[in-house]
């Protein structure tokens, strides 16, 4: 059973860590996104993309930062930009 107990920890510390990776990188993801927006001239990919960034902004504000940043790759693929993932 103390086994279970320290598996168990070990996997909610991992789960702890990834989720700060997370929450740090989408506003960073968001950033580049908006800056990418900022210079697209086409106002319907414009349009779509704004609509994924707002959803990517709004996930990571709801702690869904591993959906925030799929939805801000999305948005990056609409835009036609490569976003800099942190390591
Ligand atoms: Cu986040």
């Amino acid at each position: 059973m103390k086994k279970v107990m320290a598996l168990l920890a070990v996997v909610m510390m991992l789960g702890a860590g990834a989720g700060v990776a997370f929450a740090k990188e989408c506003p960073l993801l968001i950033k580049q996104l908006k800056d990418a927006s900022a210079k697209e001239k086409d106002t319907k990919k414009k349009g779509d993309a704004d609509k994924l960034i707002a959803k990517a902004q709004k996930e990571h504000e709801d702690g869904k930062h591993a959906d925030s940043v799929k939805t801000a790759d999305d948005a990056a693929k609409v835009l036609g930009v490569k976003l800099e993932h942190k390591q």
